[in-house]
């Protein structure tokens, strides 16, 4: 007899072990993802519920571990076991009555983890998501959080991003106001000054996609006009209410990232009993808000905005449970490069954090992120190529 433990955080190590063994390709992948773990985390349930789920859990071999006071009203429950095992909770024709509430929401999260998006609609296009997407950073700003000042004029930045496009980047991201904690606030037209330049050099050259880093409806409506294809709101839809309006008519990509507050007062709004739902939660009702202002859902990308209303050990929670990120369905953005979490672990000055700006994006890759903005392309294209080559096997 020979007994070997098999790798069970992706289907791969099962389903090569079924296709060792004589399975066919197809049934041996739809057997290893269906005996992939899933762990749900039901919320906001009456009694009745909690009940029908503990019987539910027993009948079916599912672990159901259940509380009456959660962190919002009412009971919740934690549900795990095999992918196959918790499905038929999705389906109504297949549990009691009691249960048949969660089914849309759990038929979601299970659509999200069986087809993740390919693609990202922006303007007049598309970009691949079926690699990972590098977003080089161009930050036209002088006092940025990381690289503050060192792109003085158009010319500068626009030979700097032709390096980052050579690097590997697909889309360049310009900004032109810092959102570092106690960053002096730029008007619009200052700001307009600052991208606008940017990003006609860019566009004119042929540089592939850009996106514009802005919360202003005004500076969004400048960049598009100057062709930039996509937006980057750091605040979510929760500064200019006229935003997701712009957004909408111009029928380009947005980029929706979790924060709280604004620069100014976020690093107090830090406090989060559990902060990998918490912040799914709040980025679900911000994209769902962008949905009913006439945002296509393809249009949408989500970022937990890493350093934003975060302490560093949130931080560090955040990245290891992306996985609930990415569970909302959307591509997945993230913003990790040179930021102060990285520094904590390693000690580093923000200078010297490419390298674990490109170790963290790995691990972010992993989890399921799709796109990644960075500082150093080069660095984090190596570190992304080698995760690809380990998670997505040929
Ligand atoms: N971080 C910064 C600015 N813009 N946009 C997105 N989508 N995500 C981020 O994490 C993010 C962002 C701040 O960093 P910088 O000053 O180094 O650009």
């Amino acid at each position: 007899m020979k007994v070997t433990a098999l790798a069970a955080h992706t289907p791969e190590a099962v389903r090569a072990a079924l296709a060792a063994r004589g399975w066919e390709a197809q049934p041996a992948w739809f057997a290893a993802v269906g005996i992939q773990p899933f762990v749900v985390l039901i919320e906001a349930i009456s009694e009745a519920e909690r009940e029908a789920l503990v019987h539910w859990g027993t009948k079916s071999g599912a672990d159901v571990l259940t509380g009456g006071s959660g962190l919002g009203a009412g009971g919740w429950a934690l549900v795990a076991g095999s992918t196959s095992r918790i499905a038929p909770l999705a389906r109504y024709d297949r549990v009691p009555a009691e249960l048949s509430r969660f089914a849309p929401e759990l038929g979601k999260l299970l659509a999200a983890r069986a087809e993740p998006p390919r693609s990202w609609a922006i303007r007049g296009g598309e970009l691949s998501l079926e690699k990972p997407l590098i977003i080089g950073i161009v930050n036209v700003t002088p006092d940025s959080f990381s690289d503050g000042g060192h792109l003085p004029s158009a010319d500068a930045a626009i030979e700097h991003a032709s390096r980052l496009i050579a690097d590997g980047c697909r889309l360049l991201d310009v900004g032109g106001e810092s959102t570092r904690p106690g960053a002096t606030p730029v008007t619009a037209e200052e700001e307009i000054a600052r991208v606008v330049p940017v990003i006609s050099g860019l566009v004119k050259r042929g540089f592939g996609a850009v996106s514009v880093d802005t919360r202003k409806a005004d500076v969004a409506r400048a960049a598009l006009d100057a062709g930039a294809a996509i937006v980057n709101d750091v605040s979510g839809l929760h500064f200019d209410p006229a935003l997701a309006a712009v957004v909408a008519r111009a029928e380009v990509g947005l980029i929706l990232m979790h924060m709280r507050g604004t620069p100014a007062t976020m690093d107090d709004l830090a406090k989060y009993a559990h902060v990998a739902p918490e912040v799914a939660a709040e980025l679900a009702t911000t994209a769902d808000k962008a949905e009913r202002a006439g945002i296509a859902r393809e249009r949408i990308v989500v970022d937990p905005g890493f350093g934003f209303a975060k302490t560093a050990a949130q931080n560090f929670r955040l990245l290891d449970e992306l996985a609930t990120i990415v569970a909302l369905g959307y591509p997945v953005a993230v913003g990790l490069s040179r930021k102060r979490f990285l520094g904590a672990a390693t000690g580093r000055p923000v200078a010297e954090r490419d390298r674990a700006t490109a170790v963290a994006c790995a691990l972010a890759a992993e989890r399921g992120a799709r796109l990644f903005r960075v500082h150093d392309v080069a660095l984090t294209r190596e570190a992304l190529a080698l995760a690809g080559a380990t998670t997505n096997p040929p």
